[in-house]
């Protein structure tokens, strides 16, 4: 019996580290505020056709409005309930886009935000998405309904209420994150709400969550709410099947409070991965690229299992959350694109694309004075549509680093090493490397400041393959440049440290 009973539970949490992507695709892409009616499109003319595998979409519930400053993104990250309209659009437009995007598909990972409400500075009123009454002073909130007595403050110990110090566990999760109300998950009546809440997305036909602030909640009280939740809809996903969980827990070391706590309930955000990768294409602290020949468990990373990875994330691509200055964004693109297509290609984690919009920044003694700016709107608020242009990039603001070339490509690539091992590891001992994936693909990156020229083993058959970087294959064409492969599996490359993007990719659906 018990035995059976440590199996169900076993089999529960491994069950909750599955994206549950559907037709053999592997990468989600973060689709930072965008609206429900854009992502619905997006999925049907681009994340579709082209392999991705499901999208990250801004927190759904209800929340606050703020005017100064004038609507920054991260009101939403402040509830105000679990009604579905929100800055993206309201519940018939999210239902209607996690239909579409299933129908071709596109799995949906709703961002959930369930540590807290709204900061207790929010005031009192109907300032909010759907214009629920509310009021942070009496910590009331009538459309859940909470009142004063689902809250933390009698459990959270600081003179000021806030979390004080990152070095003692109860103030961190019994005390306020940057002033907001700290919901009291270990209540039955708080759990059962925010089950509610997450419950009726999965059977809207969500296929997981990313949790927002874990490391600001007890795993007892998660592991509480994750039982509560149904299985996924059968309209599109097998019967039984748990809903995903990634949750938000950075742990860059040296904290009490470690990612590990989490492991058995999800997976977790491996925020090491992208600030040490930026080390790595930054040249910085002494990193080389060749170093990553054991990149993942081996450079004290979370098991593979448990991962979730990203280069950056709307926070740390402004300056908020954790990382520091190695992230690298949009705003250095040729590293980035690197970056990326290295995560893509590498084998560990479950991969997460960031897909931004530009603003302004102001950088103030090293501080983006503009960190707060929302997306591209209109002088009432209004988030402003996504408009494609001709050359298939964003306009208005919208970066939609999903849709570059370099990115989309090796989006795909991943799909098609998909499940095969590392393998064919070459380095010059420095920012020369090169990789294959079982004889299924493989990449070449040259970072260093001279020029790679050098015939490699590349595991795959013999034939002319066309590179996914500097273009693609268009019917039997190519647009980028080839690549011979002899019977042998070997092949030549040669590649400028003066090249747009200096890094060559092929792989078995490139081939010519
Ligand atoms: C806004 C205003 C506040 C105001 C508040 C209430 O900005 O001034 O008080 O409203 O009115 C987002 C924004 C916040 C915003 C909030 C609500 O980022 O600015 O507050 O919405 O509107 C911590 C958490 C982590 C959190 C991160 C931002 O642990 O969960 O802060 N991320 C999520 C979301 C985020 C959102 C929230 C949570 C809240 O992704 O968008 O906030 O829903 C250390 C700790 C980390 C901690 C960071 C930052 O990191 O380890 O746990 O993250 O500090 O406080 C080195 C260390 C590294 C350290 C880092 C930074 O790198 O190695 O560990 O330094 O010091």
């Amino acid at each position: 019996m018990k035995l059976f009973i440590l199996v169900a539970l076993f089999g529960l949490s491994l069950a909750q580290h599955n994206p549950n992507i559907k037709n053999g695709r592997t990468a989600i892409v973060h689709l930072f505020e965008w609206r429900w009616a854009d992502i619905a499109a997006e999925c049907e003319r681009y994340l579709g056709p082209n392999g991705f595998g499901g999208v990250q979409i801004s927190p759904p519930n209800e929340h606050i409005l703020v005017d100064n400053p004038w609507r920054p993104w991260w009101q939403r990250y402040q509830p105000i309930g679990y009604n579905l309209c929100s800055r993206s659009g309201s519940e018939n437009e999210l239902r209607d886009m996690i239909t579409r995007c299933n129908n071709v598909g596109v799995n949906i990972y709703v961002d959930a935000v369930i540590n807290h409400m709204c900061g207790s500075g929010g005031g009192e009123g109907t300032h909010s998405s759907c214009g629920s009454w509310f009021s942070a002073s009496k910590k009331d909130f009538p459309s859940v309904p909470f009142s004063y007595l689902d809250f933390n403050d009698n459990k959270c110990k600081t003179g000021s209420g806030e979390i004080e110090n990152y070095g003692d566990v109860n103030q961190v999760r019994d005390c306020r994150l940057v002033g907001l109300l700290d919901l009291a998950l270990e209540k039955d009546y708080v759990r059962g709400k925010v089950a509610n809440f997450m419950n009726k997305l999965i059977d809207m036909g969500v296929a997981g969550f990313r949790v927002d602030a874990c490391k600001h909640m007890w795993p007892g009280d998660l592991d509480n709410v994750y039982r509560r939740l149904n299985n996924l809809n059968t309209k599109w996903f097998p019967s039984g099947s748990r809903p995903f969980i990634f949750q938000e827990v950075i742990d860059l070391g040296g904290e009490p409070i470690s990612a590990k706590e989490y492991y058995h309930l999800g997976r977790v955000t491996e925020f090491k991965y992208g600030a040490k990768l930026g080390d790595v294409f930054r040249k910085w602290n002494g990193e080389k690229l060749s170093y990553t020949k054991n990149w993942g468990e081996g450079w004290g990373f979370m098991s593979d299992g448990n991962a979730l990875v990203f280069i950056d994330n709307h926070d740390n691509q402004r300056g908020h959350g954790a990382g520091g200055a190695s992230i690298i964004t949009f705003w250095d693109s040729r590293l980035y694109k690197m970056a990326v297509g290295y995560m893509l290609a590498h084998p560990y984690g479950v991969t997460r694309v960031m897909s931004s919009y530009r603003w302004d920044r102001n950088f103030v003694n090293g501080k983006d004075q503009n960190d707060w700016i929302g997306p591209p709107s209109n002088s009432n608020g209004a988030t402003k549509p996504v408009p494609i242009n001709p050359d298939q990039t964003c306009g208005d603001g919208w970066v939609c680093e999903h849709r570059w070339r370099q990115i989309k490509n090796m989006v795909i690539f991943r799909n098609v090493v998909n499940g095969q091992p590392q393998a064919n590891w070459w380095d010059n001992q420095s920012n020369q490397v090169a990789f294959g994936r079982g004889n299924r693909g493989f990449i070449v990156f040259n970072n260093d400041n001279s020029i790679l020229d050098v015939t490699l083993n590349t595991g795959l058959p013999g034939g002319t393959y066309c590179d996914v970087i500097s273009g693609q294959k268009e019917g039997s064409r190519c647009t980028g440049k080839q690549i011979q492969v002899g019977g042998d599996g070997r092949a030549h490359f040669n590649i400028s440290n003066s090249e747009e993007d200096p890094f060559i990719a092929i792989h078995a659906d490139s081939k010519l």
